[in-house]
């Protein structure tokens, strides 16, 4: 009945029947028409990207939210962060709002929706009214450091973050934390075709005065830098000055001092320069190949902007020290080599610059009372990626999302059997796939993908990209969700998209090719000892201060943990931080691979659908009762279906429900009362009920037609 063409489907997909993926996605198709981009699983948001704005955001719909419970309007973001920040507020439960979906499903935006009515909604006075503008304000600068274009989203989120607000016990925001998560740091030096470098630079070059340009040593023409990709220099829609303008602002809210976001900017200007340093070839007295710097005045700007002699810098890029107990071996690089150094000097430069920006906002943000704090947290992560080409980040990324699964899996399982506790209505057990054996063939502690990166990039010897696969397949070959070329034809399967130098994983949402080009560099995530001393003896105190272990007193030999084991850390206290919160999720999915208003693929949407798990959510969700109300606002609504109960009611709720339901002659099975909400089994008697009442409101309509015409 409620697929017709026209309709607006069911607000609610537990109500879906029948439920299989073809009428989801039917469901969701015609909700998008219709622009109701929001639709419910329970408790659970799906948010469609409408690719255009709609009339339903701002303090007229804010107003109307905050005053209605969650079933009473139509679906809505609003909706969500409300009952959130009320259980926060109310019921002393810390929240935590889970946002995922894949590139330009509109996370980021969800994110600033929750904010935004977060912000609206609680507390008032002037000091805290200056905390909600830092925590708005820390977006602006975020996106301009960390986002960018691509070829997915013209705003793409190139980290991860998690932001935790903290409120006091009247629920006034105090101020909170922001966590980010590997930064897609390639980008500072390369992009793809039709992608851009991070927002900043387009945003310093189109936004800085005469004036500004002048101090930071750049010319206004972004195609003359080798960092930035000529053919995209300007994104439809987004004007890069104005930005630049409201950067600034921003920053300044937050409480950088001007000659803070002064030295930011020279780093980011550096980054840059470093860009244009061209390495040539040279060649030592006996012959051997070595490098040289081809023209002299870019060193000469970067030394002269960041206090940094330019021979020291020419030394740094071009060669290499090599340091034993006894003695120091200095050897040339070649081209290549001082190349691959320059870029990773960029690299670093601009990860560091951003993960100090973090840590500035998080001290300008950061709560030092002792008293004890409500907390809601808002992850805004990178979703699931299957690309063409997999590497590194899209392992770790994967990684990442494969965990948040188990999160939500479990989560749900676990608030649904409280739920039932709480009502006092027994529990029965739901299967439902367990992704914990993926999550385990990557982070298991001794034997796990990442733990077997780790101790290649730790083993002295020829180690290589190769090495590392083959330890992976001797290890993994009878691993039911591990592939690759050597186990396939130990099995004699013959698939030909498999690469050499590739391994496969069945995620939970799908099989995706890692190469394993460049892990073990990414991994290693080296920077030459040479290139952080010369960093640390610059005057610039910025940039001085992100080479801490440029002090040759430092200069200990112990090396960083490696970029996976980072990530797996971080990734483990953001786990352990979700478990311990409510949570709230919010599933974006992505219409149409164009960015454009009323497409809607149900191909692509089914994938995302898939990897989400949306079919299955619902399925945890019916397993035992689909649907549940409180006593209340179920009476409301249904009781004109009974004499006993309409029109007038004396009663109690719950025996005006059990009054009006009783003469139904429903099955037994069906129902089930709870401590303060009504149950209902299957969905088929919701739509009875629903069914009922559209008849009953027709009958009353036509009688007080009737009425009216007689008066007449
Ligand atoms: P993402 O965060 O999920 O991608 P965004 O939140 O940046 O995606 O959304 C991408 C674009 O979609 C935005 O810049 C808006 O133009 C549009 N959009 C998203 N949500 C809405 C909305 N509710 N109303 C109107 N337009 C919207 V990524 O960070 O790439 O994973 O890495
Ligand atoms: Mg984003």
């Amino acid at each position: 009945i409620m697929l017709l063409e026209g309709s607006v489907g069911v607000e609610d997909l537990v109500l879906l029947e029948p439920l299989e993926e073809e009428s989801l996605l039917k469901n969701l198709q015609l909700r998008h028409e219709k622009k109701e981009i929001y639709t419910y699983i329970g408790n659970v948001l799906i948010s469609v990207n409408p690719y255009q704005q709609l009339p339903i955001y701002g303090p007229e719909f804010i107003d109307k939210y905050r005053d209605y419970t969650f079933y009473e309007l139509k679906p809505h973001i609003y909706a969500l962060a409300n009952v959130a920040y009320l259980s926060l507020r109310d019921q002393d439960r810390d929240q935590c709002i889970l946002i995922t979906g894949e590139s330009g499903a509109g996370k980021t935006e969800a994110s600033k929706l929750v904010m935004s009515y977060v912000a609206a909604v609680c507390g008032k006075g002037e000091q805290v009214n200056s905390v909600k503008e830092q925590l708005l304000q820390s977006n602006p600068v975020l996106e301009a450091f960390g986002n960018a274009k691509t070829i997915r989203n013209n705003n793409s989120s190139r980290f991860g973050k998690y932001m935790d607000i903290e409120f006091d016990f009247k629920g006034s925001p105090l101020g909170g934390v922001i966590t980010n998560y590997l930064l897609e740091k390639s980008r500072v030096v390369k992009q793809l075709e039709g992608e851009r470098n991070f927002h900043i630079f387009y945003q310093i070059l189109a936004g800085a005065d005469a004036q500004l340009l002048k101090a930071l040593k750049l010319e206004r023409d972004t195609s003359g830098y080798a960092y930035l990709n000529p053919e995209a220099a300007r994104v439809d829609g987004m004007d890069d000055a104005s930005n630049f303008k409201d950067l600034q602002s921003a920053m300044t809210v937050i409480g950088f001092s001007k000659e803070e976001i002064q030295q930011v900017l020279e780093v980011a200007a550096l980054v840059l320069k470093l860009g244009n340093v061209e390495l040539a070839d040279e060649f030592q007295a006996n012959g051997i190949p070595a490098s040289g710097i081809r023209d002299g005045r870019g060193v000469q700007e970067i030394g002269e902007m960041v206090g940094l002699n330019s021979g020291e810098l020419e030394r740094a890029l071009c060669s290499r020290t090599m340091e034993t107990a006894k003695e120091k071996v200095i050897t040339a690089l070649n081209v290549t080599q001082a190349q691959y150094a320059r870029d990773a000097l960029a690299k670093n430069i601009y990860s560091r610059l951003f993960n100090w920006i973090v840590n500035r906002i998080n001290e300008s943000i950061k709560v030092d009372t002792g008293e004890k704090k409500k907390v809601m947290g808002v992850l805004d992560i990178y979703g699931f990626e299957i690309l063409e080409d997999n590497s590194f980040e899209q392992f770790v990324i994967n990684y990442c999302n494969e965990k948040l699964q188990q999160v939500f899996i479990e989560m749900t399982l676990k608030e649904e059997q409280e739920e039932y506790k709480r009502e006092g209505i027994p529990w029965t057990k739901v299967d439902y796939f367990d992704n914990s054996i993926i999550c385990n063939l990557i982070e298991h502690n001794q034997r796990g993908i990442l733990a077997m990166l780790d101790e290649e990039c730790l083993r002295p010897g020829v180690v290589s990209d190769s090495t590392f696969l083959a330890k992976l397949n001797q290890l993994f070959s009878k691993h039911s969700h591990y592939e690759s070329k050597v186990t396939q034809n130990a099995q004699r399967q013959y698939d030909h998209s498999m690469g050499l130098s590739c391994f496969r994983i069945s995620h939970y949402a799908g099989k995706v090719t890692y190469s394993v080009n460049s892990f073990i560099d990414k991994n290693n995530d080296l920077l030459f000892r040479d290139l952080s001393q010369a960093m640390w003896k610059a005057r610039h105190s910025l940039l001085r201060s992100l080479f801490p272990e440029g002090d040759p007193k430092q200069a200990s030999l112990k090396r960083p943990p490696t970029a996976g084991t980072q990530f797996k850390n971080s990734v483990g206290i953001l786990m352990k931080n979700l478990y311990s919160k409510n949570p709230n999720y919010i599933r974006c999915i992505k219409p149409n691979e164009h960015q454009q208003r009323g497409q809607f693929s149900s191909e692509l949407v089914a994938v995302q659908v898939r990897y989400l798990g949306l079919l299955e959510n619902v399925r945890v969700r019916r397993a035992g009762y689909a649907y549940r109300q409180v006593y209340g606002s179920f009476l409301e609504r249904y009781r004109l279906l009974s004499r006993s109960t309409w029109p007038h009611w004396n009663g109690g709720d719950r025996e005006g429900v059990e009054k009006f339901l009783g003469e139904l002659s429903l099955s037994s099975e069906e129902l089930a009362f709870g401590k303060t909400k009504i149950f209902i089994r299957s969905p088929k008697t919701l739509f009875y009920l629903e069914e009922q009442r559209r008849l009953r409101l027709h009958q009353l309509a036509t009688l007080i037609q009737k009425m009216y015409r007689g008066w007449r």
